[in-house]
């Protein structure tokens, strides 16, 4: 089935392919930076992993690599729209630069442009750096979103829910706003009401993850109904959030509560490297769990072309393709 991927961060996406390929250079050939599908984490683990994965993709090289084949990897289970997020980083040793990390990344966008696959790139935000940094990065986003032909988009605030307050942020996002950038970001991957709050009001073009929103499980009727009344899109990821247990299993994720409101979610992989994952996968497992069928399984990823941060003319171009496999 063609797919469209919205939540994907580019060094939790690596394959063991890849991974090995870097680690070889480093002379690191036993590590295994990766959680197995059955096994259970926290978030804690899960933010250690990727700093030791940061520390094998620490070049621009690496980092081209990284996203070359992360989005052959996605061509390939048939994902035909993708967006892709990472944080730009700057590595002395290496002479990696912020510039040099994000223009590595669009570089191998660019050369995966005889594949069947749109990629679109929205730089992160990670809430542990602090809000010069975000400026930075948004600085950043704004510039290269011209220079690099639109394939720039947006930017997402992501890193560890449990350090910092988003707060800080919003006037780095209303400047990224103002800038003509997508935001898409995680918010109440963990139980926060206030911090969720005032983060919604911005408002958000997309969710990542939104665990924490239902009152059921630390949120309020206030950010429910705020998120169902503006429609915002939820970028889901059931293997992500069952492995770093923020959600204690399938059955109790809280895609269900949303679907069956007919709220518009989208199934993503979050990290497929880490987590072990692909989104074929990610979608069985939801048909699987929730009882969806076919029917219900094409329709979440055909409106899934709704909620891409691409304009009208790609949006129309996927319709009519997804909708040409349908006829098939
Ligand atoms: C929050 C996450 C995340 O940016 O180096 N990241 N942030 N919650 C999650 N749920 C598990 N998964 C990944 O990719 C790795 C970075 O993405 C963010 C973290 O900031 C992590 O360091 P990039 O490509």
């Amino acid at each position: 089935m063609p797919k469209v991927e919205l939540h994907a961060h580019i060094n939790g996406s690596i394959s063991e392919a890849t991974m090995k390929k870097l680690l070889k250079k480093k002379n690191r050939e036993g590590d295994k930076l990766s959680f197995q599908k059955d096994q259970t984490a926290t978030l804690e683990d899960c933010f250690h992993m990727f700093k030791l994965i940061h520390q094998v993709s620490d070049n621009t090289e690496a980092a081209y690599t990284i996203t070359y084949d992360v989005i052959h990897e996605f061509a390939a289970e048939n994902v035909k729209y993708l967006e892709l997020r990472s944080t730009p980083r700057e590595v002395k040793a290496t002479g990696m630069t912020k510039k040099g990390y994000v223009e590595a990344v669009i570089k191998a966008i660019q050369d995966c442009n005889d594949i069947d696959i749109i990629v679109k790139f929205i730089l992160a935000v990670d809430r542990r750096n602090g809000v010069d940094i975000a400026k930075e990065t948004v600085e950043l986003a704004a510039k290269y979103k011209t220079l690099s032909n639109g394939i720039v988009i947006g930017v997402d605030l992501s890193g560890d829910p449990t350090v910092g307050d988003a707060r800080d942020y919003i006037p780095v996002f209303e400047q990224a706003k103002q800038a003509g950038l997508k935001l898409a970001l995680h918010l109440a991957e963990v139980p926060n009401i206030e911090e969720t709050l005032a983060m919604l009001k911005l408002p958000p073009n997309r969710i990542g993850h939104g665990t924490c929103l239902l009152p059921e499980v630390g949120g309020s009727e206030e950010l429910t109904d705020y998120v169902y009344t503006h429609k915002i899109p939820l970028e889901l990821c059931l293997t992500s959030n069952v492995i770093g247990q923020t959600v204690p299993n399938f059955d109790n994720h809280h895609f269900l509560n949303w679907y069956q409101r007919n709220h518009p979610c989208v199934i993503c992989t979050d990290d497929k490297g880490v987590f072990n994952t692909t989104l074929s996968e990610e979608y069985q497992i939801a048909a699987k769990t929730f009882d969806l069928s076919v029917d219900n399984i094409w329709k979440l990823s055909f409106e899934s072309i709704e909620y891409i941060f691409a304009a009208e003319d790609i949006k129309e171009k996927l319709r009519q393709k997804f909708l040409q496999f349908r006829q098939l």
